[in-house]
C-alpha cells in the first residue's frame, strides 16, 4: 500500500509538522492553551490532515514512532518560543490508544520533556474516552502516573465512548473535552433541539459536579458560544475563534497576550 510506504519514509524525512488550535476563554476571548494537531507535508500530495494518516499510523503500528516525533515537536516549539521571549502557553498533545498502553509511556514523556527543559505543567495529553475503555485498570494506572509527574490530562471526544460514570470518578483527568457532534446541533434556530440541549447540559453538569474543567469543541457560531456560557462551560476551541494555525501565524497572537 503506497501511502503506508510513504508514511514510513515521512517519519524518516521529517515530513510531519504541527499546527496549533487555540483554546479560548469564552467570556473574554483570551487564549488559554493550544492543541497540537499533526499534519503531513507530503512531497506530491501537499498538506495531509491527520484524519487521513493517523488511523493508518494506528493500524500499521507506525503510531509508536509518530507519537514520540509529535511530542518532541511540541517540546521543541515551547523551547523555541521561550528562547525568543514569547509568553509561555500550555500545549495539549493527542495520544493514541496504542501509545497510552505502551510500557514505560509516562517515563518516556517525562524524560523527553526534561531533556528539552520543559516543565510538565506546560504540557497536557488528550486521550480519547474510547481508548481508556480498552482497559480501565491500565488507563487509571497510566493517567495517575502522568498526573503524578505533573502533566495534565484531558478526556477527548467525551460523550461518544460509553465510559461508565463510576469509572470516570476513578480516572484522575483534569478536563472533559465535549465532542463537537453535540454542539453541532445548537444553531440559530429559535426552536433549539431539545435532545441535544439535554445531553449537553448533562455532560457539562457532570464535569462541573466532578470538579473537572469543561472544554467544548467545534464552536462555530455566536449562538453556540452563548449557549455554552449560559450552561457553565467557559472554555472552547473552534473555527468561530481560530482554525488550527502554523506556529509562525500564532506567535503574534501569543505576543499580544490574546
Ligand atoms: O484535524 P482533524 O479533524 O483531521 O483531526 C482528526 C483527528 O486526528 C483528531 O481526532 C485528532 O485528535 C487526531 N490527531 C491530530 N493530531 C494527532 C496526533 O499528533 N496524534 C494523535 N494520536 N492523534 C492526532
Ligand atoms: O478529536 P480532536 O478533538 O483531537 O479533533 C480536533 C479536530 O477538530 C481538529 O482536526 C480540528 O481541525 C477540528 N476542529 C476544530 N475546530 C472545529 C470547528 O469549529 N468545527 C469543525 N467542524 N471542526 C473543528
Ligand atoms: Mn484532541
Ligand atoms: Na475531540
Amino acid at each position: 500500500f503506497q501511502l503506508e510506504q510513504d508514511l514510513r519514509l515521512a517519519l524518516e524525512r521529517d515530513e510531519i509538522l504541527l499546527h496549533f488550535q487555540p483554546r479560548v476563554d469564552l467570556r473574554d476571548g483570551r487564549l488559554l492553551s493550544l492543541e497540537a494537531l499533526a499534519r503531513w507535508q507530503h512531497p506530491e500530495r501537499g498538506l495531509i490532515p491527520p484524519g487521513r494518516f493517523i488511523p493508518l499510523a494506528e493500524s500499521t503500528g507506525l503510531i509508536l514512532q509518530l507519537g514520540p516525533i509529535v511530542f518532541e515537536l511540541a517540546c521543541r516549539r515551547l523551547l523555541d518560543w521561550r528562547a525568543r521571549g514569547v509568553p509561555p502557553v500550555p500545549i495539549a498533545v493527542n495520544l493514541s490508544a496504542n501509545e497510552l498502553f505502551q510500557d514505560g509511556l509516562a517515563r518516556r514523556l517525562a524524560d523527553t520533556a526534561e531533556s528539552f527543559g520543559i516543565a510538565p505543567e506546560l504540557l497536557e495529553f488528550e486521550i480519547t474516552e474510547s481508548a481508556t475503555m480498552r482497559s480501565i485498570e491500565r488507563a487509571v494506572a497510566v493517567v495517575t502516573e502522568l498526573r503524578d509527574l505533573g502533566f495534565a490530562i484531558a478526556l477527548d471526544d467525551f460523550g461518544t465512548g460509553y465510559a461508565s460514570l463510576s469509572y470516570l470518578n476513578r480516572l484522575p483527568v483534569n478536563s472533559l473535552k465535549i465532542d463537537r457532534s453535540f454542539l453541532a446541533e445548537i444553531d440559530e434556530r429559535p426552536e433549539l433541539p431539545r435532545q441535544a440541549i439535554a445531553i449537553l447540559k448533562a455532560i457539562i453538569g457532570l464535569g462541573e459536579n466532578l470538579g473537572l474543567e469543561r472544554i467544548a469543541e467545534g464552536v462555530e457560531t455566536e449562538a453556540q458560544r452563548r449557549f455554552l456560557l449560559a450552561h457553565h462551560c467557559t472554555v472552547a476551541q473552534g473555527y468561530y475563534y481560530c482554525r488550527p494555525l502554523p506556529a509562525d501565524q500564532l506567535e503574534p497572537l501569543l505576543r499580544a497576550g490574546q
